[in-house]
């Protein structure tokens, strides 16, 4: 079964799916197979691997060495065109449909396209919304976008319609790593009603009960990366796999 179809599968029997994000620059190889193994066991249905940056030669590695060690689906979500592997299961094809640089809205996809087939990689087309999160974010920075305003839900709506109507399969409705404020419920709340997007959201989450209240409004995968990279205790993962799988 494709990952993506496996997303949609643990959303129907969970609720939502729980996805962890691993950045190959916040730790080493040795590290990131131990967080991947502790997210397995802990309830974790997919990993994400990718960083706005790469300060070292190690993204290949880092996810071969998770897939060698760990089963859990792996998909990469790329900072840049330089972010395409072989030994990954799937990888996002985010276009920054919030903002209106051609570069991340077609100009990276030509480049990295040729070498996603070359891999036989499953894309996952996804339309990446940044919300206004309170602060500039690495990930916003490297766009050279604009957020959406965070109290403007229909301008989200609006956007995350065109890109259903484009025929996106997904859209990321994102704070921004280690963002000062998550995405507001309300944004997930326009975008849920007004389209049948499946919605992955991240940015910002820092507890299990704000992991909830996003999956209340509408959120069907959660990401989080930095509360886990900080404290990678088994408990906390499994209490956020909980608190995201609503059906359990
Ligand atoms: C960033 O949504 C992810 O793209 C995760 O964000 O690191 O703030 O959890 P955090």
């Amino acid at each position: 079964m494709k990952v993506f179809d496996q997303l949609l599968s643990i959303r129907k029997s969970k609720g939502a799916a729980y996805l962890v994000l691993i950045d190959p620059d916040k730790q080493d190889v040795a590290h990131a197979i131990k967080l991947a193994q502790t997210c397995e066991g802990a309830g974790v249905d997919a990993l994400l691997v990718g960083g706005s940056l790469l300060l070292a030669n190690v993204f290949d590695e880092t996810i071969k060495s998770i897939k060698e060690n760990c089963s859990l689906p792996l998909i990469i979500f790329p900072g840049s065109t330089l972010q395409v592997s072989k030994y990954a299961d799937a990888i996002l094809f985010l276009s920054v449909i919030s903002g209106r640089n051609p570069e991340s809205l077609i100009g990276g996809h030509v480049i990295a396209a040729p070498l996603i087939k070359s891999v036989n990689l499953e894309t996952i087309s996804t339309g990446y919304m940044f919300i206004d999160s309170g602060t500039v974010t690495s990930a916003l920075f490297m766009s050279d976008t604009r957020a959406i305003p965070r109290e403007k839900p229909d301008i989200a709506a609006a956007h995350a319609l065109a890109a259903q109507y484009m025929g996106m399969q997904c859209v990321y409705l994102e704070g921004g790593s280690g963002a000062k404020y998550s995405v507001p419920k309300q944004v997930i709340q326009a975008v849920a009603s007004y389209t049948e997007m499946p919605i992955i959201c991240g940015g910002g989450i820092r507890t299990p009960d704000e992991a909830r209240e996003k999956v209340m409004a509408g959120a069907n995968f959660i990401v989080t990366g930095t509360i886990i990279e900080r404290d990678s205790n088994p408990a906390l993962i499994r209490a956020f796999a909980d608190a995201v799988h609503m059906n359990e």
